[in-house]
Order: C-alpha cells, then sequence, then structure tokens
C-alpha cells in the first residue's frame, strides 16, 4: 500500500506510531520501525539531553526510519529542536502548539516536518510553512485533544491542503486504516493500540487498563482551562472533574495531574495516575508484538479496499 506518506519518509506500511510521552521509548519505536512503520520517540516532557540519548538508543537497534515528537509546551523544546539536527533525525512530528520557529532550521537540515494539526485552519498555516505533510488529529484520541472528531477533521483537511495528511484518532485496526484512506488520508498514526505493545515498557497495570476499557471508558480533564486531555476514568478523573466542574484554579488542578503520566507508566498507579488512552481503547484486545498488529492492520485493511 504504497502511498506519498510511505515514499515521503521510506517506508513499508503507512502505518505511523504515536509519539506518546513516556510510552513511546527506545523499544517501542524501534519495534515498530523494524516492523515497517514509523516509530517515534515521544518527547514529551523530557529534557533535551534524554531524547538524545534515546535516539542514539534507537539508532543502534534499527537502520529503519523513525522520527521524534516535539511536544511544545516542554520548557526545552529549544534544546531538543536542536538535538533533533544535531542527532540527523529523519522525521519530526509536533504536538500541542505551533512548530513554526523550528521550521527553517529543519527544514534547512533536512529534516522532513509533519505537525499535528487539530483545525483546517492550522493545517494550512503548516502548509504554508513549509510542512511536508500533517497528522490530522481528533478529539477521540488520547492526550492533549482539539474539539474536532477524525471523521469530520481528516477530509476537511485533505480537501484544504496539497501536503499529504495522516489520520489519527479512533484508529487501532485495519477498518480505520482503510477508512482513513476512504477520508483522504495517506497513512494512519495510532497511540493506543501501540501501548499495549509486548514491546512497550508500559506497566502491566496500565496496559491492562486500556485491555479492559469499553467504549465510553474514557473522560476528558482541564477543558475549562484549555487543555483537554483525554485519559481513562479512575479515581484521579473523578477527582479532577469534580473539582474542575466547582471551580477550582488551574494551579490546583495542575498539583493533581503533576507527575501523573509518570505515576502511571512508570509506576503502574492507575488510582491516582494519568492513563491517557484513546475512544478505541475499547476495541484494544490483547497484547501483540509490534509486528504482529501492523501486519495484521495491513491484511484487514487491503483486505477492504480490494472489495
Ligand atoms: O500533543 C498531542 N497530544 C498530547 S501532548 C501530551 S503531553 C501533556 N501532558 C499533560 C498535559 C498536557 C499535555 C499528551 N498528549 N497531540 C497533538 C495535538 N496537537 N493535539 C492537538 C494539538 C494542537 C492543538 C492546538 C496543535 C496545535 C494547536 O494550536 C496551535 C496554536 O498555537 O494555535
Amino acid at each position: 500500500m504504497n502511498t506519498r506518506v510511505t515514499d515521503l519518509l521510506g517506508i513499508k506500511y503507512p502505518v505511523i506510531q504515536g509519539g506518546m510521552a513516556w510510552v513511546a521509548e527506545y523499544h517501542l519505536v524501534a519495534a515498530v520501525s523494524e516492523a515497517g512503520g514509523l516509530g517515534i520517540i515521544g518527547a514529551g516532557g523530557a529534557p533535551a539531553e534524554f531524547v538524545r540519548e534515546q535516539i542514539r538508543k534507537v539508532k543502534e537497534m534499527t537502520e529503519k526510519p523513525f522520527g521524534v515528537n516535539l511536544m511544545l509546551m516542554n520548557p526545552q523544546a529549544d534544546a531538543i529542536a536542536q538535538v533533533i539536527v544535531e542527532e540527523g533525525v529523519k522525521v519530526v512530528t509536533t504536538g500541542a502548539g505551533n512548530p513554526g520557529k523550528y521550521m527553517a532550521m529543519w527544514k534547512e537540515a533536512g529534516v522532513r516536518v509533519i505537525p499535528v494539526v487539530a483545525s483546517v485552519a492550522m493545517a494550512k498555516m503548516m502548509e504554508r510553512a513549509g510542512a511536508d505533510a500533517v497528522v490530522a488529529e481528533g478529539a477521540e484520541s488520547g492526550g492533549h485533544i482539539g474539539a474536532a472528531t477524525t471523521m469530520t477533521l481528516v477530509p476537511q483537511v485533505a480537501d484544504a491542503v496539497s501536503i499529504p495528511v495522516i489520520a489519527a484518532g479512533g484508529i487501532a485496526d485495519g477498518r480505520g486504516l482503510a477508512a482513513s484512506m476512504m477520508l483522504g488520508a495517506e497513512a494512519v498514526q495510532m497511540g493506543t493500540r501501540f501501548i499495549v505493545a509486548k514491546e512497550s515498557i508500559v506497566h502491566d497495570n496500565y496496559k491492562k487498563k486500556v485491555i479492559a476499557a469499553k467504549d465510553i471508558d474514557s473522560e476528558v480533564t482541564g477543558m475549562s482551562h484549555g487543555h483537554p486531555v483525554r485519559q481513562l476514568r479512575n479515581q484521579m478523573t473523578r477527582e479532577y472533574l469534580k473539582l474542575e466542574k466547582g471551580g477550582a484554579p488551574f494551579e490546583e488542578l495542575e498539583q493533581l495531574t503533576l507527575g501523573a503520566l509518570r505515576k502511571a507508566v512508570v509506576e503502574g498507579d492507575v488510582v491516582n495516575g494519568t492513563l491517557m488512552a484513546g475512544q478505541i481503547a475499547g476495541l484494544v484486545r490483547k497484547e501483540q508484538t509490534c509486528e504482529e498488529m501492523i501486519l495484521e492492520i495491513m491484511e484487514q485493511a487491503e483486505t477492504l479496499l480490494k472489495i
């Protein structure tokens, strides 16, 4: 299934792994890339030198292309943008902001730049700024989200820009890939399904919660202060939403979530931790290797698209 995205990135399958903070570290990234997709290191809130180490570790494990996701709210974003160039990373995706100020530097260094966007306006702005492709990410996604759904966002972005579009949000199998192609996308980005990959270092408690999750088991916190984050419902989200409804100030809410993603991913605290996952978690039923996941998705999508 060759598309402009597989050509642009030099990958076999149009399947990209979301650059999830804490989750997308070098084992997962190398496994996805080795399986023919594109693995992406999630820089999240990490320091620049940690990201450099992650890049070097991926390079030790695979010669295939891989990328780095720069979360633009990271206080060390400038330094990470630089590390990406210094380490010769071929692909960068960005999230939670506008990567405009890094664009010239990355383009000059030959880095393929793929901003994650949540609106048509942002997609057009990124195309004008020189982006090579965009990820159109719907609100079904886990983590920090925009307002539009994948079903509505992807075709509108595909009509608005000439660069290739990658669909994200609510995609976890071959049906999602086939449907995305029908909407005008040329690849998909998946996060939630890769959380439970055998190669993923995510704590078993967290993986079990994703596998047990049903369609309506996620909540969106932080809507009132403009940073909506989708995650699985637990004691933390219940407390958070109660405080948020009562008009608690941002600083108080922030105290609840500080370090909570790490708590969930590393310590397996599924009570007070942040279990970021998308609405498609209900479809994710078992742990598999990245290769098994990608081959299964491709086979299913190819069968559907041939009909
Ligand atoms: O970035 C994501 N998802 C994320 S980042 C993240 S780390 C985090 N941890 C705790 C609290 C909050 C964040 C977890 N998940 N996805 C890409 C994405 N980008 N989704 C939406 C956007 C986005 C939204 C608004 C991109 C641009 C934008 O507007 C830019 C502007 O400045 O106009």
